[in-house]
C-alpha cells in the first residue's frame, strides 16, 4: 500500500524559518544548488515549505511522467506572486502566462494556431534568417573595426538585442534595427526593464501578492517600474501595427506577423491579444539569448563537437542549396546540441503543476491540489538520469536509450512554452549561421557557474571570441 502524504521526507514544517535560512545562505541566487542538495539529503522526493508556499519536489523522469500524464486539460503551474501582484495593482489584464481555467484554454488555443502550428512556423524562417544575417554582418564589421582577426566580447547585450529583434520581427512583422550601430533608446530601455523585472522577482518569489502590494520596499517599486516600462513599450509596438493595419499601410501579400494575424482573425478580444503579445515580447528576450550564450560557450569548450556540428551544417547547406527551411530538416546534431544546452543550463529551475487528482509518486500518496515541482536543473545533472552529466555530449540525445520525459526544457503538454517553436527556430538558425561563418573560442581556464535570477543565468560574464573561418 502506498505511504501517506504525511510521511514524506523533508523539513516542511517551518515555512518562515526556511525562508529566513534561505535569505541567510544567499539562497536567492542558489535555489538550484539548494534543491540539488536536498535531493541528495532526502532522496528522489521531498516536501518543502517556503513562506506560505508548500510543494513536493521530484527529480526522476518516471515521476515527471506520472505528474504530467495526470495533468488534465487545464494544467496550472505556480503563478509567480509578484507578477500577479503587479497586474492586480495596475489593473492590467492577464495573458496566457497567468490566466487559469477555461479563460486560459480558449486564449491558448487561438494563440497556438498563430504561434506554434507547423504551417505558420514555417513562415518564421525567412524572418528569423534575416535577423541572423544582420548579426553575422555586424560581427564581421566588429572584426574589421577591432584591427585584429577576431571579435572578443561579452555577448550578453548583443544577444539581448538579437533576441528582441527576432521576436519582434515575428510578432509585428517589422524590424526595430537593433543590430545597427545606433540603437533606439526605447528598445534598450525595454531590454533593461525585462532584466530588472526578472531580477526583482526572485527576492519576492515566496511572499503572498497581497503583502507585496502593501509593502513599499525598493524591490517592489523597481519591479513596478520595470513592468510599467515593459507594458508601455509593448503597447507602442502594438499600437503602431494596429494603426498601419487600419490605414491599410500593411502589404497583405507577405506574412505580416503574429499580431496582425490575431487581429484579422478577430476571434480574441483586443485586450487579451495585447496581454499575451506583451508577454511574448518580454518572454522572448532573456530566454533565447542566455541559452544561445550557453550554447556558444559549450561549443567553444568542446572544439571537436563544434567541428562535427559545422560539418553537419555545411553538408546541409550544400544539399539544400542554401535554403534555410530545407536545411532545418537535416541538422539533427545541432538540434541535439540545443537540447544538451538546455539540459545543463535550463532557463527554468523547475517545472510545476498543481495536481487535480490523487497521484502516487515514489510510493507516496500525493493529494489533489498539491504543488509538485520537477527539479529540472537537478535532473539535468543527475548521473542516474544522464551518465557523465558534467560533459557536453549532444550525441546522447541521438542514441537508442529512452529519452522519455528527459528533454523538458520547454515544459510539457498543453501548458508548455508558448514560444517554443519561435525559440527553437531562432536558436537553430542563429547557430547555423554562426557555425557557417565563425569559429567560436573561449579562454579555457574560466569556470562559469549558474545563478538563479528567477531564470537561471551565468554567474559571471562569459567572454567569447568569434573568428572568421
Ligand atoms: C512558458 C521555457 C522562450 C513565452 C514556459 C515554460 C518553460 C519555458 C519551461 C513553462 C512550461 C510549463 O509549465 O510546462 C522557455 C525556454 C525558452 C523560452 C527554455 C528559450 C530557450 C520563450 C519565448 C517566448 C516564451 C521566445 C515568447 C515568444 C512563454 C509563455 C509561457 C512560457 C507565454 C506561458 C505559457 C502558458 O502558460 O500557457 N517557457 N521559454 N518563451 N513561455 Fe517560454
Ligand atoms: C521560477 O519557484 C522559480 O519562460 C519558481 O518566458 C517557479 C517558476 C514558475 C514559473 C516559471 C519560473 C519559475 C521561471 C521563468 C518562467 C516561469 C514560467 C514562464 C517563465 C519559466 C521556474 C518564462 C521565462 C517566460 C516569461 C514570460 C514573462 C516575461 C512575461
Amino acid at each position: 500500500i502506498p505511504r501517506p502524504f504525511n510521511q514524506l521526507p523533508g523539513d516542511w514544517r517551518a515555512g518562515w524559518l526556511n525562508l529566513y535560512r534561505f535569505w541567510q545562505e544567499g539562497g536567492l541566487h542558489n535555489l538550484h544548488h539548494i534543491m540539488a542538495r536536498k535531493f541528495q539529503q532526502f532522496g528522489p522526493i521531498y516536501r518543502e515549505k517556503l513562506g506560505v508556499y508548500e510543494s513536493v519536489n521530484i527529480i526522476t523522469p518516471q515521476d515527471a511522467a506520472t505528474l504530467f500524464q495526470a495533468e488534465g486539460t487545464l494544467p496550472e503551474r505556480f503563478s509567480v506572486p509578484p507578477w500577479v501582484a503587479y497586474r492586480d495593482y495596475r489593473n492590467k489584464p492577464y495573458g496566457v502566462l497567468l490566466k487559469t481555467g477555461e479563460a486560459w484554454r480558449s486564449d491558448r488555443l487561438m494563440l497556438n494556431k498563430e504561434v506554434l502550428s507547423p504551417q505558420v512556423v514555417e513562415g518564421f524562417v525567412p524572418l528569423l534568417s534575416q535577423v541572423g544575417d544582420d548579426f553575422i554582418r555586424r560581427a564581421r564589421a566588429q572584426v574589421g573595426k577591432s584591427g585584429r582577426e577576431y571579435w572578443t566580447a561579452d555577448f550578453t547585450h548583443e544577444l539581448f538585442r538579437f533576441a528582441l529583434e527576432s521576436v519582434c520581427h515575428v510578432l509585428y512583422g517589422e524590424r526595430l534595427g537593433l543590430l545597427q550601430d545606433f540603437v533606439d533608446p526605447e528598445a534598450q530601455r525595454f531590454i533593461d526593464a525585462v532584466a530588472l523585472m526578472f531580477h526583482t522577482t526572485s527576492p519576492m518569489l515566496y511572499l503572498p501578492p497581497a503583502l507585496l502590494r502593501h509593502l513599499n520596499a525598493k524591490t517592489w517599486r523597481d519591479h513596478v517600474w520595470a513592468w510599467d516600462a515593459i507594458f508601455s513599450q509593448a503597447d507602442k509596438c502594438i499600437h503602431n501595427v494596429y494603426r498601419d493595419l487600419r490605414l491599410q499601410r500593411k502589404s497583405t501579400t507577405e506574412y505580416m506577423g503574429i499580431l496582425c494575424s490575431l487581429i484579422l482573425q478577430d476571434k480574441l478580444p483586443l485586450d487579451d491579444i495585447k496581454a499575451s503579445v506583451t508577454e511574448m515580447m518580454a518572454g522572448g528576450v532573456d530566454t533565447t539569448s542566455m541559452t544561445l550564450q550557453w550554447a556558444m560557450f559549450e561549443l567553444a569548450r568542446a572544439p571537436a563537437v563544434q567541428e562535427q556540428l559545422r560539418a553537419e551544417v555545411l553538408a546541409a547547406k550544400r544539399e539544400a542549396a542554401g535554403d534555410r527551411g530545407k536545411m532545418l530538416k537535416s541538422i539533427r546534431l545541432l538540434k541535439a546540441a540545443i537540447k544538451e544546452t538546455l539540459r545543463l543550463h535550463p532557463v527554468a529551475v523547475t517545472l510545476q503543476r498543481y495536481t487535480t487528482q490523487e497521484i502516487i509518486l515514489q510510493d507516496y500518496r500525493i493529494p489533489p491540489k498539491t504543488l509538485v515541482q520537477v527539479g529540472l536543473y537537478a535532473m539535468g545533472r543527475d548521473p542516474e538520469v544522464f551518465p557523465k552529466p558534467e560533459q557536453f555530449i549532444p550525441q546522447r540525445w541521438l542514441g537508442a536509450d529512452p529519452k522519455h520525459f528527459k528533454g523538458l526544457g520547454f515544459g510539457f503538454g498543453p501548458r508548455q512554452c508558448l514560444g517554443r517553436r519561435i525559440a527553437e527556430l531562432e536558436m537553430q538558425i542563429f547557430l547555423m549561421q554562426i557555425l557557417e561563418n565563425f569559429k567560436i573560442e573561449t579562454m579555457r581556464a574560466v569556470e562559469v557557474g549558474t545563478k538563479f535570477d528567477l531564470i537561471l543565468i551565468p554567474d559571471k560574464p562569459i567572454y567569447l571570441t568569434l573568428r572568421p573561418l
